[in-house]
This record gives C-alpha cells, structure tokens and sequence, in this order.
C-alpha cells in the first residue's frame, strides 16, 4: 500500500529499529514505548487489520507468535510479556497495517483501559 507507514518502514523507505525480519515478517521497536521493552511485529505484506485475515493469509499469525518467542528469549523476557492487538477504532487501532504490540519487563495491569 503506497500511503501505509508501516508498509515503508517494512521496506525500509522509512527507518525503523529493527530487532527482527525474515522474508515475511519485521519487528522493531514502537516509536512511543508503553513499557521498558515494547516492539511490534508486522507482516511485510499489507493486511490492514485483524478483520481482513482469512485462510489465504492467516498462517502469518502463527509465523508472528512464533518470532515473538524467538525474540522473547532473545531478550530474557522470562518474567512474561503481553501481546496485544488492537482492531478498529473501538480496539484502539492507529495504524491500518496489522501489527502485534509485545510489552515486557513492567508489571502490566489487568484488565486494560
Ligand atoms: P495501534 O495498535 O495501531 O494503536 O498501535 C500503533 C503503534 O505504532 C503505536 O504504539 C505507535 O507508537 C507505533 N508507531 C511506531 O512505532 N512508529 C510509527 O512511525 C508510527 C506508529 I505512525
């Protein structure tokens, strides 16, 4: 998608700090940090959002999990961490490219705002 941020910075066009990519995925660091470690993980290829998976492109959300817990004990997160996704506006989403927020090393409240 031509005017999506994250779709930039997944090709580099815009600089991001990049902790993780392979041939599918990318994880960097959020630009406005929640918690001492916060990154995110995306697909390169552009799903706007949770509501446009489906079985010709959900298996990215396993891949996702999965390089979060590569990354999760590449950074000693063995306190535990949250991933979170926020779908639409009502779920608080700010930017139309799916994307995986992962929070750590803070005690987290429950239940969110
Ligand atoms: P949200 O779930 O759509 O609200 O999250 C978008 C996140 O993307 C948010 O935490 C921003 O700080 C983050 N972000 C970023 O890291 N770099 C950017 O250039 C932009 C947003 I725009």
């Amino acid at each position: 998608m031509d005017d999506c941020i994250f779709c930039k910075i997944a090709a580099g066009e815009i600089p991001s700090n990049r902790i993780y990519e392979d041939e599918r995925v990318l994880a960097f660091y959020d630009a406005a940090p929640q918690a001492p470690v916060h990154f995110l993980v995306i697909p390169k290829e552009h799903i706007g959002s949770t509501n446009e998976l489906d079985n010709s492109n959900s298996s990215i959300v396993s891949h996702i999990f999965e390089v979060i817990v590569k990354i999760a004990k590449h950074l000693d997160l063995d306190n535990g961490y949250r991933i979170v996704n926020n779908c639409g506006d009502d779920g608080g989403q700010t930017v139309g490219h799916l994307h995986f927020h992962v929070l750590a090393k803070r005690r987290l409240a429950w239940p969110p705002g």
